[in-house]
C-alpha cells in the first residue's frame, strides 16, 4: 500500500508511479489521505476536474472516492483491493475522503479555515465516535465497556509522552546508525 496526501494529487510523480503500478499490473494499493488541504491550500482550488478519482480510472485502474471516516467503509474498499491485488488483477486507487483536526505543522495560523467548519467535522463525521457508535448500537460493545477502553488508551499515551519527555536526548551521533554515509556523501 502507498499513502498519498491530496498534496501529492497534483505533482506529475504520482501520477508516473500509478501508471507504472497499472501497466506491471503490480499489487498496488493506493490510498489518498484527502483530507482537503495541503498545508493551508483548499484541495477544489488546485485540483483540474476536481474529481480525482475520475482522474485515476483515466490510467486504468479501479478507482473509488469513499468516506475515509468510515471506517467499515474503508476496510471494505481495502479489503475488496487487497483481494485482486492476490489474484494478480493489479493496482486499486482510493480516495479516502476525510479532515485534519490540526494544523499540517504546530508553526500555522489556521486562518484558512473556519473553526466552524473544524467543529462540524469533529461534533458530526469523527470516525471514532461514527465507529463506536455502530458498535454500541449493534450491541457489540456496552457504551461503559467503550469508555473504558478509550481510558486504557489515555493512560498508555500519557505514559509513552512521558517516557519521552524524561528520557534523555538521544546522541546525535545515532541519527546515523544503520544509514549508508556513502549515499549521504559522509564519512562515519
Ligand atoms: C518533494 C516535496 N515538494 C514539496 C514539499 C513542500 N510541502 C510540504 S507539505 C506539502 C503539502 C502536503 O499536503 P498534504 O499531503 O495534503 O498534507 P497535509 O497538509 O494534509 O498534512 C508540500 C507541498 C515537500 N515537503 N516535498
Ligand atoms: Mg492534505
Amino acid at each position: 500500500m502507498g499513502f498519498v496526501g491530496d498534496g501529492g494529487m497534483n505533482t506529475g510523480r504520482t501520477w508516473e508511479a500509478i501508471n507504472m503500478a497499472v501497466i506491471y499490473k503490480l499489487p498496488y494499493i493506493i490510498v489518498v489521505d484527502n483530507n482537503q488541504y495541503a498545508v493551508e491550500t483548499f484541495v477544489d482550488r488546485v485540483t483540474g476536474g476536481k474529481d480525482i478519482a475520475k482522474r485515476a480510472a483515466g490510467f486504468g485502474l479501479p478507482s473509488y472516492t469513499i468516506n475515509g471516516q468510515n471506517v467499515l467503509e474503508v476496510h471494505q474498499y481495502v479489503s475488496e483491493a487487497r483481494e485482486r491485488a492476490l489474484k494478480g488483477e493489479g493496482p486499486t486507487f482510493i480516495n479516502a475522503l476525510t479532515y485534519r483536526y490540526y494544523g499540517h505543522n504546530v508553526g500555522e495560523k489556521g486562518q484558512y479555515r473556519t473553526q466552524d467548519e473544524i467543529a462540524d467535522w469533529r461534533q458530526n463525521r469523527d470516525p471514532i465516535d461514527g465507529f463506536s457508535s455502530h458498535l454500541i448500537s449493534e450491541g457489540v460493545i456496552t457504551a461503559d465497556a467503550f469508555e473504558a477502553m478509550k481510558a486504557d488508551v489515555t493512560k498508555e499515551i500519557d505514559e509513552a509522552v512521558a517516557f519521552a519527555e524524561s528520557s534523555p536526548e538521544p546522541d546525535p551521533a545515532s541519527i546515523m546508525v544503520d544509514v549508508d554515509s556513502g549515499l549521504l556523501g559522509v564519512s562515519k
